[in-house]
């Protein structure tokens, strides 16, 4: 594996561009699930790092204490006011010191959990501004992606079918036959829709998880901080082939985004120079293409605030 790492950074960018369409390697993958763990797979964004301080901090010791405190009064109730320890039981049935405090302090830990629930929540719906927008539509039983700014029609994206995964060293029925390529560090928007019944855009790593629902386009967002090679799928009970839908997100630096752009027809949109192999298009099209992009990508602001 050391190896190959080597061998790879050795290549240089123009032979990592041609190996981004070349199968993937086990070394890669970075977001899987795997046997035996316990707790939330490691994020890679930062709203997935949020999302396990609140489940990890928040929400896990405030239940584990919760859950002693009643096993602590139930064990009390047993062993003190059984029927031989306590023969003649009290006869007052109401105590308002305590009432207030059973009723008071939940509402306070309520209060204490939705402070940072809010805040999570809000974290979500705050993108910063986007560098990069591709929309993902929902299909039974397939995803479609399409990068409007980089002017890339839609492509299908497939289960990889189990020998080609097992021949690849890919996790079947969590790797895909086309990924979803995006820049590392950079904040990548995703449009989510459906084209035939509600399905859902995840991806535990990321802390995505998006409905895709027909005739809407909901909007999530994410800013991955390693290349590699991570895995989702389909959140939504869709139907017979649910569990046949993967989502494969490949991470890579941006001259390797910029490459792979070209090397679906698109336009890059930064500025950033092309990968050497399209020099002679180099001068022209970072001028070209971020012109009329702009409005396109205005047009599709604007169709989501509609909604
Ligand atoms: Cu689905």
């Amino acid at each position: 594996m050391r190896r190959l790492r080597s061998a790879i950074s050795a290549v240089g960018a123009a032979a990592l561009t041609a190996g981004l369409s070349v199968q993937a390697h086990a070394a890669d993958i970075v977001g899987q699930p795997v046997d035996g763990a316990v707790g939330l797979q490691p994020g890679y964004s930062s709203l997935k790092h949020e999302a396990i301080f609140f489940h990890n901090v928040i929400l896990l010791p405030i239940i584990t204490a919760i859950t002693l405190f009643v096993l602590a009064l139930l064990l009390v109730c047993i062993v003190r006011f059984n029927k031989r320890a306590n023969p003649t039981p009290a006869k007052w049935s109401h105590n308002t010191t305590v009432e207030v405090l059973w009723t008071g302090l939940p509402v306070l830990i309520l209060m204490f959990i939705a402070i940072f629930s809010f805040r999570l929540l809000f974290d979500y719906h705050t993108m910063p501004t986007p560098d990069l927008t591709v929309k993902a539509t929902g299909y039974q039983w397939y995803w479609g992606y399409a990068y409007p700014d980089q002017k890339i029609d839609e492509y299908t994206s497939n289960v990889l079918p189990e020998a080609d995964a097992k021949s690849r060293g890919e996790p079947y029925l969590l790797a895909a036959d086309n990924a979803l390529v995006v820049p590392v560090n950079k904040t990548v928007k995703v449009l989510v829709t459906g084209a035939d019944v509600i399905h859902d855009f995840a991806l535990p790593a990321f802390g995505l998880k998006t409905d895709a629902v027909p005739g809407r386009v909901n909007e999530t967002w994410f800013k991955a901080e390693k290349t590699g090679i991570y895995y989702g799928q389909c959140d939504q009970l869709c139907g017979v082939n649910h569990a046949f839908m993967p989502i494969e997100i490949k991470v890579v630096t941006q001259p390797e985004f910029d490459a792979w752009v070209l090397s679906q027809h698109g336009t890059p949109t930064d500025g950033t120079a092309p990968a050497p192999a399209a020099a002679p298009a180099a001068p022209a099209a970072p001028a070209s293409s971020s012109a009329p992009a702009a409005p396109q990508k205005v047009a599709m602001n604007a169709a989501v605030a509609q909604h």
